[in-house]
């Protein structure tokens, strides 16, 4: 299809015809934005077909991302980039009178995530399409996405986040490709010619309806698709349908009972299991992918026997790990095979990343509701359970506590991680510490038992949505200073090296920053009427409130500042501006108590004329990717402040970087391989190491009253907590106790003095103005490779064996 600017107009006037009977004029800016989103599409599915076809016609292996998030944000205006039509698009609507822009701020988010975890997936189906990789995404279409924040009062409020409310522009609904998935009932056995046969009877169908978008690469033509799992009610006309026997209001409770199974992302990243709901969602979109999947290779191939060889399924963190036991039902019960075929055939098939070595976060599920939901998928993990356990036994006689330890079901629970690393060929963490902390604490027994199974694939982003997309401003002056090569291969940012100590390229880049945090400085003062100096520090940590990411320990930081100032008016510090923003899981009331806190501090702080313009805190509602994107660009300083070992990797620590922020921040993580790329003077860190903080968890030895008794600064701003700034000693008695009673899990206090000497670090670097740009550029020029196209292509080669296949638009 030719689209050139004329075409373009046309295609955009008759759409709107066509869609809505309207004509320009008459066209609201929903209908507006719909129609380009439509125009847009219609471009991309040749290429879609194409793309399909030609991995078809190549017989070449691909891989299907199993996640049970996507964080995907918007797709407007990513999709223009990729597909090359921006400019075209952006002249041709300007002719006709509209504003691009406007109508992509209409675009809601596809906010089907919590955070990090959802984003990585995100980034991934970008990289893998942009390198040629035949690679699609398989999850939920949830209806309701993860909750929209309002502060009121100070206080987070949830709402229901309705992102499909206006229908949603990018899916393509398939329902003659819809499955059906089983809950419920029992399972009979039955010796049919001397073999056991398995038979699910009484079991609830689920219809599950799948919602393909179209994922494109950046200028290459390959379109790769991203399928999305609908919760349905089988027809009234189907055996099932109590409907047939005439029982209308079963039928409708049947109807609203399944079709909850798709209604909500759950909001959590903390605490798993206990909700049948969320073990349903996780067998659901794993069962229907399967499905579909087996079903189109079987149609094409005839026989499953060289399956692994041609499909690899990964699986994104535990929550995906059924699609084992799952793959065994297919080949055993559909499809005959015996057990030792369809296992080899299964974990050569299966591969597993592990996303966070937090204890409580890891998943498990009693066997009880396990067994009464999936009754024959629970009778395939015991097995898996009982061979792997004797295979243990074989290797390890009579070590009955360390075979416990690693088996997948115990003590009444079905241990989701340990399935999954017995079920796959490969196991692998998100950064190098967090790879060695499997292997040698979490995992090690795993790791000494299937010690090839264990790898790294450091994490990485988009650098087009994060850089070019996001900044397109300094993407511009890069691109002038080294050329656009940096676009398809990252790593040639490196080039902007020799820039760093280059007076004018500094002051372009000041330049570019100012402007970024000019328009934030507006968008705060719109939201929040605070008025903030963009010539301020602007300090951001926005991320996921959670106690181990220490959104206390900047807290407690600024507080202090705050003292030292009321004490010291003429204290010499560069006027700042801190922002947060991030969401608290609904049910996690001390990361609630962080969010009240600090709005409770922006309230003192911003409107106490005694600090004026040296101090200012804002916190932004509702932190999302598309709000990731106007905060990121404008950030002079990065808060990357973890308790050392406990975030796996991290992946706005990256975002920033590739900005031109300058991290503040620990040993953890991917910020470790940061500093390695960038070099110990381009990065601030303090703090605790991830051995030292393991060895307190191990032997103990911290006494957190100790720091408390000791520093003055620390006593004070503690007290603070307590009264001061509370309203009362119940308000942020959670954050209160932790830290006094509850011995500082993630040691804020243990760390309070080397991060203020660090913050005052950042206040010296910021004055010396062309060190910290130097500082500041070196950080852009060494972020390449934490591009997740660095990533995807380690995944390709190391993990899923696949090569890339370029796809020909001969037009
Ligand atoms: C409730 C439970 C089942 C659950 C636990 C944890 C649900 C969701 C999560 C989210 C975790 C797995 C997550 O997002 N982890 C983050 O993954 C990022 C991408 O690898 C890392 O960068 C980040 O450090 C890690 O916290």
């Amino acid at each position: 299809m030719n689209l050139d600017k004329e075409a373009f107009k046309q295609a955009f006037i008759e759409k709107l015809q066509t869609m809505y009977g309207k004509s320009i004029e008459g066209a609201s800016s929903l209908d507006r934005y719909t129609t380009l989103c439509s125009v847009v599409r219609d471009y991309m599915c040749k290429k879609w077909i194409l793309t399909n076809q030609q991995y078809e016609a190549r017989s070449e292996k691909q891989i299907y991302y199993f996640s049970i998030e996507f964080l995907l944000g918007r797709l407007l205006s990513s999709n223009l980039l990729n597909l090359n039509i921006r400019e075209r698009c952006r002249e041709a609507l300007g002719e006709l009178g509209i504003n691009l822009g406007e109508l992509e701020n209409m675009e809601p988010d596809a906010g089907l995530g919590n955070g990090g975890l959802g984003r990585l997936a995100a980034c991934f189906l970008d990289s893998m399409a942009s390198r040629h990789l035949p690679g699609h995404g398989c999850g939920i279409r949830y209806k309701y996405g993860l909750f929209e924040q309002k502060i009121i009062d100070g206080h987070q409020v949830e709402l229901p986040d309705n992102w499909l409310k206006d229908g949603y522009a990018w899916e393509i609904r398939k329902a003659d490709r819809s499955v059906e998935v089983r809950f419920g009932g029992q399972v009979r056995t039955e010796t049919i010619k001397g073999r056991l046969t398995y038979f699910h009877e009484n079991y609830e169908p689920v219809l599950a309806v799948p919602y393909d978008i179209p994922i494109a690469g950046y200028q290459n033509d390959t379109v790769n698709t991203l399928c999305l799992w609908s919760a349905e009610s089988i027809n009234a006309g189907s055996d099932y349908s109590s409907f047939n026997r005439g029982d209308y209001l079963k039928t409708v409770e049947y109807k609203s009972a399944v079709e909850s199974i798709s209604h909500i992302l759950y909001p959590d990243d903390r605490y798993p299991g206990g909700m049948v709901l969320r073990l349903k969602q996780e067998y659901f979109f794993v069962s229907a992918g399967l499905q579909r999947i087996i079903r189109h290779y079987k149609a094409r191939h005839g026989t499953l026997s060289d399956f692994a060889d041609k499909v690899a399924i990964h699986i994104n963190d535990t929550h995906p790990a059924l699609a084992i036991p799952e793959m065994l039902r297919i080949l055993i019960d559909e499809e005959g095979m015996d057990w030792d075929e369809a296992w080899e055939i299964t974990s050569n098939t299966m591969s597993y990343t592990n996303h966070t070595i937090l204890p409580e976060a890891l998943e498990k599920w009693p066997v009880d509701m396990f067994k009464a939901l999936l009754p024959r998928i629970y009778l395939l993990v015991n097995e898996i359970n009982e061979r792997f356990c004797r295979k243990l036994w074989e290797r390890y006689p009579g070590d009955w506590s360390k075979i416990a330890s690693m088996a997948i079901i115990s003590y009444g629970y079905v241990h989701m991680a340990h399935l999954a690393v017995a079920g796959s060929y490969s196991v692998n963490g998100v950064a190098k510490i967090h790879t060695e902390i499997l292997k040698k604490q979490v995992m090690r027994h795993f790791h000494e038992f299937y010690p090839r199974k264990f790898n790294n694939k450091t994490n990485g982003v988009t650098h087009r949505r994060w850089l070019l997309n996001a900044n397109p401003q300094l993407a511009g002056l890069i691109t002038e200073a080294i050329g656009p090569s940096w676009i398809y291969h990252p790593t040639d940012l490196g080039q902007l090296q020799k820039y760093a100590g280059d007076s004018l390229f500094q002051e372009q880049f000041a330049g570019i920053k100012k402007k970024n945090k000019e328009d934030l400085g507006r968008f705060i003062r719109e939201k929040l009427g605070v008025a903030v100096d963009p010539a301020s520090i602007f300090d951001v940590q926005v991320k996921r409130i959670h106690a181990y990411k220490r959104q206390v320990l900047n807290v407690l930081h600024i507080m202090d500042l705050y003292n030292r100032l009321k004490v010291n008016p003429n204290l010499d510090i560069v006027p700042r501006t801190f922002i947060f923003a991030g969401k608290a899981a609904p049910g996690y009331i001390y990361a609630k108590q962080i969010i009240k806190l600090i709005t409770t501090l922006a309230a003192v702080v911003n409107n106490d004329p005694g600090i004026g313009d040296k101090l200012k805190v804002v916190f932004l509602e509702n932190y999302s990717v598309s709000l990731a994107e106007m905060i990121i660009p404008a950030a002079d300083v990065s808060e990357q402040i973890s308790a050392a070992s406990r975030e796996a990797s991290g992946t706005g620590n990256m975002k920033f970087m590739l900005n031109g922020a300058v991290t503040i921040g620990t040993l953890d993580g991917a910020n470790i391989e940061m500093r390695a790329e960038m070099g110990e003077n381009n990065i601030i860190i303090f703090g605790l190491t991830a051995d030292q903080v393991l060895a307190y968890y191990q032997n103990g030895g911290y006494k957190s009253q100790d720091e408390y008794l000791s520093n003055p600064r620390i006593r004070t701003v503690v007290d603070q907590l307590a009264c001061g700034l509370s309203a009362g000693p119940e308000e942020f008695k959670d954050i209160y106790d932790s830290l006094l009673y509850y011995n500082d899990e993630y040691f804020v206090l243990k760390d309070f003095p080397a991060y203020a000497a660090a913050q005052s670090k950042v206040d010296s670097l910021f004055q010396r103005r062309r060190e910290w740009l130097s500082m500041a550029i070196s950080n852009t020029a060494q972020a390449g490779r934490f591009s997740s196209d660095r990533t995807i292509s380690e995944y390709a080669i190391g993990i899923w064996k696949i090569k890339p296949v370029i796809i020909v638009d001969w037009d």
